[in-house]
């Protein structure tokens, strides 16, 4: 009886945001740890792991050695494979992750198709079906013109594999570019058996109602996600876009003041005081090597003491240098 009460009780709680850090160390030993939920390594130097938490992404860090990123919750993780897809629960949170080669599936608008239907299928019919943060990156983004960019093509079959599923609201998103091995697409998520608040930008049109010279299908994402116990903000990728253009044509220094612009007024949004902090690491994704000094100089400067990850990925439009994304515990 006192059991049953608990219980009930300690599921309407909200649910803790995980802790995600970036750190150096083995991987192994990192998966090794009580509640880690996925372990991310950065680039083509980093170990291969049969674990299912353990994803490599395509992208290189401008860091030598690139850290792991971790997140961790408080709770005993379980974790498996269903078809494609990879997945680790436990707290309430689930992480998901598919590979795909668009080879498989016709291009990238069709692969994306798949990630996303495959997605689909494992969290419907799991407790944790609210998916609160996707991340995306395709290689090529900018190649084609016009309406068959790669990235326009991935935003028509990413919507065609999100279907309904996301009728009340979008998630939080990234869509970034990769330098890795050809027609590789990866899409992992966050999800929780809670819903969160989407937080959308004032200084920027919603990305689902841009117009249509940015592509037929608009992207499908919200600007950022707070966490259903509201201690953690989950920011998408974050650029120098004001309205619906993009500002600051070549100019990185400006794009970079204008992309922390949109930063603060996304905190100030959900309800957050300014600022970041040592505890809320970022992810800068940079298009051009060259550039890769210049931002983390200001990165310093604007973010003394933040965990920064400087990686080299494309922005999905190409007049876009630099792109920022992240965590802001409150
Ligand atoms: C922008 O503001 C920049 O397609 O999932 C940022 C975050 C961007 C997510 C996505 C795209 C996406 O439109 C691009």
């Amino acid at each position: 009886m006192m059991q049953g009460c608990e219980n009930a009780l300690v599921e309407t709680l909200p649910r803790r945001a995980p802790r995600v850090a970036y750190r150096s160390g083995k991987v192994a030993a990192a998966l090794a740890e009580p509640g880690t939920l996925a372990v991310f390594g950065f680039g083509s130097g980093t170990a291969a792991e049969e674990d299912p938490r353990w994803f490599r992404v395509a992208l290189e860090s401008f860091d030598a050695p690139a850290p792991l990123e971790l997140w961790q919750v408080d709770a005993e993780v379980s974790h498996g494979r269903d078809g494609a897809v990879r997945w680790a629960a436990g707290g309430g949170w689930l992480f998901a992750a598919v590979e795909l080669d668009e080879a498989d599936h016709g291009g990238p608008g069709g692969a994306a198709t798949c990630a996303y239907q495959e997605l689909r299928r494992l969290v419907e019919c799991r407790a944790e079906r609210h998916v609160l943060r996707v991340w995306n990156y395709l290689e090529a983004i900018n190649q084609g013109e016009g309406d068959a960019e790669r990235y326009k093509q991935f935003c028509e079959g990413r919507a065609a594999g999100m279907g309904s599923f996301f009728a009340e609201g979008f998630p939080a998103a990234t869509a970034i570019g990769h330098h890795g091995p050809a027609g590789r697409l990866q899409v992992y998520v966050l999800a929780c058996d809670q819903p969160g608040e989407r937080v959308e930008n004032p200084r920027q049109v919603s990305a689902w109602c841009y117009p249509r010279q940015y592509g037929r299908t608009p992207p499908s994402f919200a600007r950022a996600m707070l966490l259903p116990a509201q201690d953690a903000l989950a920011i998408s990728g974050t650029a120098a876009v004001v309205g619906h253009a993009s500002a600051h044509g070549d100019d990185l220094q400006a794009q970079l003041e204008e992309t922390f612009a949109n930063l603060e007024a996304l905190l100030a949004q959900g309800r957050l005081a300014p600022g970041f902090d040592t505890q809320s690491p970022l992810k800068t994704y940079v298009r051009h090597p060259a550039d890769a000094a210049q931002v983390r100089e200001f990165i310093a400067r604007r973010l003394p003491g933040v965990p920064v990850l400087l990686l080299h990925g494309d922005i999905c439009r190409s007049e876009l240098l630099v792109e920022i994304d992240g965590w802001r515990y409150a």
